[in-house]
């Protein structure tokens, strides 16, 4: 039997992330899984790049941003009621706005997801912020599950270069050595938050199938953009430091308005080689240019 939300809630504060169980239906699941399935062939068509070719990054997963944007059949997830309805509970906000969403799929043979703590890679100055990571397949220990190291939350946040530097989330994972990770499988229809606090890792795909995940960010509507870092989902509607993120990119999720799914901006032309990168290799949608 599902968990009643108080129940999701009072785990949520008190660990930092929790497994709710069968909130989708199979089939609803199923629809969104084969969208998603689309836009991330789509998206990689321009990439034929061997497992073995790509970088330590990139061998954790492939990674595909913002689909909710030129991907329609994927918002219907993003701002699924029951999704974005239970992250606006667990951090009890009365509105959520999105970050971005993302898909992640852990290739056959795809490394481990180094641990790391989400919100020192956000320019959000408050701490309101949290993921919901959504199975479209089976997922488990040999497949590539998440792994969550309870109470972290509350501790404090450093930015782990996973992106760059191969190994370095060991350092994060002896940090906290005394507490055991708690490693979930799950199911389609279930839904696993974490809040953006929350030190977290992956197992590696030891298995010959695809790990196939969705995954969302939410953030409370009425926090503000801290300095340091460039960001494009505050950088695309030039939102100031110390600024509401107020904008098109980072549309309100829950509730919806009543003229529906949020409708993006086309990109901006590419402003850096990364992005350009980013965009040819269908990490993020097209961009001008
Ligand atoms: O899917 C994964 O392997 C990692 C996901 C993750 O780190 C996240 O959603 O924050």
């Amino acid at each position: 039997m599902a968990d009643d939300i108080e129940t999701l809630i009072e785990r949520f504060q008190r660990d930092g992330f929790v497994h709710a169980r069968a909130v989708l239906g199979p089939d609803e699941v199923a629809g969104f899984a084969a969208a998603i399935d689309r836009a991330v062939a789509t998206r990689k068509r321009s990439d034929p790049r061997a497992l073995a070719d790509k970088s330590a990054y990139e061998q954790s997963f492939i990674q595909c941003q913002y689909l909710w944007e030129d991907h329609p059949a994927v918002r219907g997830l993003t701002f699924h009621p029951k999704v974005a309805g239970l992250a606006a509970a667990l951090i009890g906000a009365e509105r959520v706005r999105l970050w971005h969403d993302q898909a992640l799929y852990k290739e056959p043979g795809g490394r481990e997801t180094e641990a790391h703590q989400d919100h020192a890679y956000w320019p959000i100055a408050e701490t309101d912020t949290l993921t919901v990571w959504i199975p479209l397949c089976e997922v488990d220990e040999l497949t590539g599950c998440m792994g969550y190291v309870p109470g972290t939350h509350r501790g404090d946040c450093e930015f782990v270069d996973i992106f760059t530097a191969p190994g370095s989330g060991k350092a994060l994972e002896a940090k906290y050595g005394d507490i055991a990770p708690v490693f979930i499988p799950c199911a389609p229809g279930d839904l696993l938050f974490h809040h953006g606090r929350t030190v977290h890792m992956a197992k590696p795909n030891r298995s010959e199938r695809m790990r196939r995940a969705y995954t969302a960010i939410y953030f409370r509507d009425g926090c503000m953009r801290a300095p340091g870092y460039a960001h494009p989902s505050v950088d695309r509607d030039a939102i100031a430091i110390g600024a509401p993120i107020v904008g098109a990119a980072t549309p309100v999720a829950w509730p919806l308005s009543s003229e529906g799914f949020p409708r993006p901006r086309p990109w901006p032309v590419a402003v850096s080689d990364r992005q350009r990168r980013a965009s040819a290799l269908g990490v993020i949608p097209p961009t001008k240019g």
